[in-house]
């Protein structure tokens, strides 16, 4: 079963799949949104250029999907579980799923949901957008700072067939630009190295991302770094340490003035992704018998503001 124009279905109401159903809506590209509440559901988004967007309220019931649909997951690792049983009945013609998340599992967990063969895109974005409420109580997103998404089927290269290769331009049409890297788990270990040290940080010590480059932190950013490349490096991903510590200066001083996600989610006194980051590298590092104190350490202490 295949429709005429494709739809994104978009699971969730937070800022990064709020942003995507604010691209599609301006390129007029049939989408569906199915947020948990309607209440915390973006009614509108600020563009880049400070336009008001109005977006779509009205939310879908799941219903059997198109082979040609795409289904994304903006969601964290640990609701992926409960999200893909939810639509599993809904995926009998096998349209692409594209897993939109920071942190790492999210792989495993599809796997053993939908089974090894489905056809799977992960991916991970560097735009900045963020959700709000306004004066009238409704809420809204910014989209704060423009970015790129990279995206890919694991194991598979940059060469993919269809539905992959449709769903992936269906994404670069509505949230442009997106790029497919000749590895995608790479690039998200990329990320990892990124969120496993500004994230917990910026978390513990409540400060934006600028501060973790101040010399306080310098040991424990470099430990962390040196953790990460040792298990990386036993999982097959070759990693540098000085350039992954310098990768990590970048984004944090690009991305200065933000406050990171688990810094908000602390803050909001809401669970953090910290087993899907930090918690990700001890239990790879476990299993390949590799010692990771500083990790062990930042999954404790963020364990221990009970969330
Ligand atoms: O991804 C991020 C996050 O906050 O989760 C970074 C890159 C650290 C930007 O804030």
């Amino acid at each position: 079963m295949t429709s005429i124009n494709p739809t994104l279905h978009i699971v969730g109401a937070g800022a990064i799949g709020s942003l995507l159903a604010t691209g599609a809506q301006r390129q007029h590209l049939a989408y569906q949104r199915y947020p948990r509440t309607i209440a915390n559901s973006p009614h509108y988004a600020r563009w880049l250029d400070n336009s008001k967007v109005p977006l779509s309220m009205q939310t879908a019931q799941a219903n059997v999907l198109a082979k040609n649909d795409v289904l994304v997951l903006p969601l964290k690792v640990y609701q992926l579980e409960s999200a893909l049983s939810y639509w599993r009945p809904y995926l009998v013609h096998s349209p692409a799923l594209v897993l939109l998340h920071n942190g790492m599992g999210g792989w495993e967990i599809a796997q053993q949901i939908l089974g090894p063969h489905y056809p799977l895109l992960l991916a991970t974005t560097s735009h900045g957008a963020f959700k709000q409420i306004d004066d009238k109580g409704k809420a809204f997103i910014t989209y704060s700072g423009q970015g790129s998404t990279q995206i890919g089927a694991p194991n598979k290269g940059n060469r993919l067939s269809p539905p992959l290769s449709d769903a992936i331009n269906l994404l670069h049409n509505a949230l442009p630009p997106v790029s497919t890297p000749d590895n995608i788990v790479h690039a998200l270990w990329q990320k990892l190295s990124v969120n496993m040290v500004i994230n917990p940080l910026t978390a513990l010590n409540h400060i934006q991302n600028k501060h973790i480059l101040d010399s306080q932190f310098s040991d424990v950013r470099r430990a962390l770094c040196k953790e990460f490349v040792d298990v990386a490096n036993a999982c097959g991903l070759v990693f540098n340490e000085t350039k992954v510590h310098e990768h990590v200066l970048a984004v944090a001083k690009a991305t200065g003035e933000n406050y990171s996600s688990m810094h908000q989610d602390v803050l909001h006194g809401r669970p953090t992704e910290i087993d899907a980051i930090n918690g990700y590298i001890v239990e790879m590092a476990k299993k390949k018998g590799i010692h990771v104190p500083v990790n062990t350490l930042m999954v404790e202490r963020i364990k221990a503001l009970n969330l």
